[in-house]
């Protein structure tokens, strides 16, 4: 498997880094790893007039570590009042469906993974075979949500609610006694959902709103992100 990540993220810098980018977004996990080493690789001149931004403390070290240009989302420069957008940004998956919809946050970084994203003209998820499905919530059987620690008891019985047969927070167990604490001081909460309808999969009979434990991607996305205390989902 490391070989199928290591030759996708390679092969995704080689079509989708020219030489001409400035600003590049570097996600975190696994996979994205290959995505630096394969940038480092192309030599210091190559990304010489490139700066790099990350998602989160593990992206950082990646970018410090590869001897990149580093700058925070946050500390990109105005152009007409408005922050540089990326040229490109490359991350990863936990699961990738027949309409490249993804599920995003098995390594608690998805909150600043979409700002970085949706920074991005382009965004490119790299992702080995493995995390193809049909539908989401196949293969990767939880949506990872990024909560305010406070609103998790609501957040958990809502879920719940909803139809979410066992939503848990997540432990920060082997490494942190406790819960997993995000890049940002929040918690992540996994909820386990049943495969997620696409738009082509609803009929008169089937809604995918939910009613008979169902649901379209786009209308539980929706009443994910406003459940109070959620400051991001991993769709
Ligand atoms: O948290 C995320 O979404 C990360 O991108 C990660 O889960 C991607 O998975 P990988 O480690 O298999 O690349």
């Amino acid at each position: 498997i490391e070989s199928a990540k290591k030759a996708a993220a390679y092969q995704a810098v080689a079509d989708h880094l020219p030489p001409t980018a400035t600003y590049v977004g570097i996600g975190s996990g696994s996979t994205v790893v290959y995505v630096v080493e394969a940038i480092a690789a192309k030599g210091p001149s190559f990304s010489a007039n490139m700066t790099f931004i990350p998602t989160g403390s593990q992206s950082k070290g990646l970018i410090r570590a590869a001897g990149l240009r580093l700058c925070n989302l946050d500390e990109r420069p105005l152009v007409d009042g408005v922050p540089v957008a990326l040229d490109v940004a490359f991350d990863g998956a936990d699961e990738v469906d027949e309409d490249l919809n993804l599920i995003k946050g098995g390594g608690a970084c998805l909150f600043q993974e979409k700002l970085v994203a949706v920074a991005a003209k382009k965004f490119i998820a790299v992702a080995d075979s493995r995390k193809q499905s049909a539908r989401l919530c196949t293969k990767w059987k939880t949506i990872p949500i990024e909560v305010l620690p406070l609103s998790a008891p609501d957040v958990l019985s809502r879920l719940k609610a909803m139809g979410s047969p066992s939503p848990v927070v997540r432990s920060g167990l082997p490494s942190k006694a406790g819960e997993c604490v995000t890049d940002n001081g929040m918690w992540i909460i996994d909820a386990p959902f049943p495969p997620l309808l696409l738009p082509k999969d609803l009929t008169a009979e089937v809604k995918g709103n939910g009613e008979n434990g169902v649901w379209e991607i786009e209308k539980l996305a929706e009443e994910l992100v406003r459940l109070p205390g959620v400051v991001e989902i991993g769709l």
